[in-house]
């Protein structure tokens, strides 16, 4: 099951490490047969080669779009070489065997990545190249397909060892390389039209290249495994998969969720004053804005300093020192912010084990991108929640509209609360969270939860009365009764924000009335489970 290379055929984009092994291969006698840019490279490297056309008996043509589509090329290839009547073939037709195909394909998924017109990227689909890889890893009983500059040690090593052979075993690994190359290649394409030609739209059938990006210890609990994959055609900048690790231990499974969390929120208030997130198992426990990011710090911080603890924190701005330092006050699993100056960085670097995320920029809170659930058996997909809500999409459905305090509240409480896991109620006054009630399975109890902890952060930090007095309370979606409006304004608030569309709203806004309550309604929901 040796096969001796006597012929290869060589086609790379890529020409790393090209040369090194064009000398190894013409070392065991290997006849080097190549396209023209693969060609003009081995002879600067001073080796002989053959070119295709000489081969096939056809120049390349059409811009390079026929260069090795032909049955000498295919023939040599795909013959099965102790079949008879397949030997007949080659004989009557001038067919020589191709015993080594060196490939990697026209660089579709980079040309996409750095913003390449429409024209550009259809030339970069690549068809000859994955025509040879796929004929050649059909017939790996013969043949030997190399996709990956990675792999040329590896082959060489083996024709080294061998006088020029290549194992069957060794063939098939490639061949299964190959199809997976192939395979990822033509779904990186394929997303690509569904993406650029469907636009919101969801395709009959989807292919989606992801490449790894690591493998962490575990995944949620360590009796799972746990890996990060992104996009092969890569990811928006800003966002968690796109950041860069300044410090710290490896980011675990929970870490990335928890960070994504608190990135995706905290981009809400890309263009806002500085903002605070501080965020616990996915939800956040405190937000704030402030005239300095430590201020900011310190009120979300405030909002709950028992569940900050070992939080994963995100800023809207460059870190500087004082923030820093503050944030060094207590154990922090990762803090993600767009970029940090170097006190900031000095402070961090004595905290060994916290990771430090920087993202150069914040997400754009309104991109539209496909979110995608796992059940089992299959895929849960929709559009990405980018609804956002302005004051003028607001309607007061109350005897008493808003101040413009309570309506600043208002829509500060709503844009957390569509971070938070439903169902979620959330608390807000002076531009920071006063306390949140997140994952509940009834609205009623959100509110309750979110106000006892309201009340607990008082009692700890000695405050005369908990901040839910002259909150704002927004509500992730409509109260379905009066109770949960009830709570709240028990609890202090006096402005509530939600979508509205109860059949009992009417019940809901005579109760609010009758409590001296000002509320308005969204007309948007905001679920997140
Ligand atoms: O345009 S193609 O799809 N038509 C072909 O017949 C063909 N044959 C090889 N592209 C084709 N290739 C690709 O050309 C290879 O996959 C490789 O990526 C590239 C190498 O071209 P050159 O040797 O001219 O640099």
């Amino acid at each position: 099951t040796d096969v001796k290379i006597a012929r290869a055929l060589l086609s790379v984009s890529d020409k790393t490490g090209l040369a090194d092994l064009g000398r190894a291969l013409a070392r065991h006698g290997v006849e080097l047969v190549s396209t023209g840019g693969t060609a003009a490279a081995l002879r600067e490297a001073g080796l002989e080669v053959r070119d295709i056309s000489e081969l096939t008996g056809f120049p390349e043509m059409m811009d390079g779009r026929v260069k090795t589509l032909h049955p000498k090329v295919h023939g040599g290839l795909l013959a099965v070489r102790d079949d008879p009547e397949h030997a007949a073939a080659m004989a009557e037709h001038g067919i020589g065997a191709i015993d080594l195909v060196v490939v990697n394909l026209y660089p579709f998924a980079q040309t996409v990545a750095r913003g390449a017109g429409r024209d550009e990227i259809i030339e970069n689909i690549d068809i000859g190249g994955p025509s040879m890889v796929r004929s050649a890893a059909k017939n790996h009983g013969y043949v030997t397909i190399v996709t990956d500059p990675a792999d040329y040690g590896a082959l060489i090593e083996a024709l080294d060892a061998s006088g020029g052979m290549t194992s069957l075993d060794l063939r098939k690994r490639l061949a299964a390389k190959a199809f997976s190359a192939t395979a990822a290649y033509d779904a990186a394409i394929a997303g690509w039209f569904a993406h650029v030609d469907q636009g919101e739209r969801f395709p009959d059938r989807v292919a989606i290249a992801m490449t790894k990006r690591s493998e962490m210890r575990y995944g949620e609990n360590p009796h799972q495994m746990g890996a990060l994959y992104v996009p092969a055609g890569g990811t928006p900048a800003g966002t968690i998969a796109a950041a860069e690790q300044v410090q710290g231990k490896e980011l675990s499974y929970n870490n990335y969720n928890d960070a994504d969390a608190a990135l995706e929120l905290v981009s809400e208030f890309r263009d806002g004053p500085p903002t605070v997130v501080i965020v616990k198992h996915a939800n956040p426990c405190g937000v704030a804005t402030g005239a300095t990011l430590a201020e900011a710090y310190a009120a979300a911080f405030a909002c709950d300093t028992v569940s900050a603890f070992g939080g994963i924190i995100a800023v809207n701005r460059p870190l500087d020192g004082p923030t820093a330092e503050a944030i060094s006050g207590i154990f922090t699993e990762v803090v993600v912010a767009p970029g940090a100056d170097d006190a900031a960085k000095a402070v961090f670097a004595k905290k060994k084990n916290l990771r430090l995320l920087l993202t150069g920029t914040l997400p754009d809170p309104a991109r539209k991108a496909k979110a995608m659930k796992s059940i089992a058996g299959g895929f849960l997909v929709q559009s990405r929640d980018f609804g956002r809500v302005t004051k003028d999409d607001l309607k007061v459905v109350t005897k008493r509209a808003p101040s413009e305090r309570e309506l600043a509240d208002c829509l500060f409480a709503w844009t957390v609360a569509k971070h938070v896991k439903s169902n979620a109620i959330v608390y807000a006054k002076d531009g920071s969270t006063a306390g949140i009630g997140a994952g509940q399975m009834n609205r009623l109890e959100s509110a309750r939860i979110a106000a006892w902890k309201a009340k607990d952060a008082a009692d700890k930090a000695g405050w005369s009365e908990p901040r839910t007095i002259g909150s704002a309370v927004a509500s992730d979606a409509f109260f379905p009764f009066a109770d949960g409006l009830l709570a709240a304004a028990e609890a202090g608030a006096t402005a509530v924000i939600q979508p509205g569309g109860s059949i009992r709203d009417d019940e809901v806004i005579a109760a609010a009335d009758e409590a001296g309550l000002a509320m308005v309604f969204t007309g948007m929901r905001h679920f997140r489970h």
